[in-house]
């Protein structure tokens, strides 16, 4: 079973993470983990923060000589900023963040012990972690990007670009977003966000390239694959709903506009003209590309303050303004690909096993090799 833990606070000494159950025999490339934690770091309204941060993961165990050896591989990311003992006490609780609810659960009078762990800056960690998946999920041909597909109600079109279209147009954008003239009116609505004091979300669609038909499973709700995938994805900060392929449409059209049509041909074998269902049946991934969607809620520090109270004297205040984002969409979107990227490498050890990366293969080949309707 592949499973990891974080631990750290947003301006505590470090993040921690440590990842088990990955084989043995994984090259761990560095240089590749920072890169994708550079571009969590990137996308344009993003905050003061990440001009101070250049997150780079430490590996402290679990590899020899750069290779993993089965063991539990963990990770440290240092913060720049390691202030938590001298910044002031948050008693104007901000709406939409943990503040409130955190502080009456965990019987806090100080908000900031809340926001220190609740912050998004823990997902940097997950992003080291799903960077290790990546390169386990590379060596089976498995690819995933993300790119940004609506923010302040301005929508990407991309739906007729193919998976190496959308990376060659992000890798120009500032946006993480594959379609340049959305990409400007984006950036225009940013930045009237941030004239206003206001804060923008939107929408960033995971695609996964590769994964073979037979992923999860229809035999426990749990085991799905869907389930699993919109779990994984839901549980990033400020995420709020998930959508597998064109999950939120389908539900208000006539079936047969819906579900794709399966044809078969010598040359192709089998095949399908769309994509509606997002690559996943009946909880189980059909080998077309996996595409998850995750919306995400305005940030909910607003450098003009919402109506709030103090947690203290029960006042009606405006509530505190932390350093923050204006918008953090393509950086939701690099941390969408780490969460995907542990669930696939996840359900291909559950299908596959191997206690090495080349048992794992072996097993994978022979699946392959072997797959057809009896
Ligand atoms: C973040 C780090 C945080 C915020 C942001 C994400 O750093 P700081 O609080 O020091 O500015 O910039 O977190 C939030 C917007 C939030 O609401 O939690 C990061 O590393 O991604």
């Amino acid at each position: 079973m592949l499973r990891f833990l974080t631990a750290g606070e947003s301006h505590g000494e470090a993040l921690l993470g440590i990842l088990e159950g990955m084989p043995s025999g994984l090259n761990i490339d560095n240089v590749f983990i920072d890169g994708e934690l550079k571009r969590r770091q990137q996308g344009y309204g993003r905050g003061a923060r990440m001009k101070i941060e250049d997150d780079s993961a430490r590996i402290l165990s679990g590899l020899r000589h750069g290779i993993s050896i089965g063991s539990p591989i963990s990770l440290l990311i240092a913060n720049k900023d390691f202030s938590i003992d001298s910044l002031p006490e948050v008693k104007n609780v901000r709406p939409g963040h943990a503040d409130l609810a955190g502080a009456l659960k965990y019987g806090l009078g100080d908000a900031r012990s809340v926001l220190e762990r609740a912050s998004a800056r823990e997902t940097a960690l997950r992003v080291a972690i799903g960077a290790v998946c990546k390169l386990f999920l590379k060596e089976f041909g498995i690819r995933i990007l993300s790119h940004v597909m609506m923010i302040g109600g301005v929508r990407s079109h991309t739906s007729s670009l193919s998976f190496d279209d959308i990376l060659k147009n992000i890798a120009k954008s500032k946006l993480n977003c594959a379609d340049s003239a959305s990409e400007k009116l984006m950036i225009e609505e940013i930045d009237s966000a941030r004239e206003k004091q206001d804060t923008l979300g939107g929408i960033f669609e995971v695609i996964i390239e590769g994964a073979p038909v037979g992923l999860g499973t229809y035999a426990q709700g749990d085991r799905r694959l869907d389930a699993l995938l919109a779990s994984a994805i839901m549980s990033i900060p400020a995420v709020k709903a998930v959508e597998i392929g064109e999950g939120m449409e389908s539900s208000g059209k006539l079936g047969s506009k819906v579900h794709d049509e399966i044809f078969h041909s010598k040359d192709k074998g089998l095949y399908r003209k769309t994509n509606n269902a997002g690559g996943i049946e009946g909880g189980i991934s059909n080998g077309e590309n996996i595409i998850a969607r995750g919306y995400m809620k305005p940030i909910s520090t607003l450098m003009k303050g919402l109506n709030t109270i103090d947690i203290s004297t029960k006042e009606a205040v405006k509530a505190s303004t932390e350093r923050s984002d204006v918008c953090a969409v393509p950086a939701a979107g690099v941390v969408g690909e780490a969460m995907s990227a542990i669930s696939i490498a996840g359900a291909m050890l559950e299908k596959f096993g191997g206690d090495s990366v080349s048992e794992a293969k072996r097993n994978y080949r022979s699946y392959l090799d072997n797959l057809e309707v009896k």
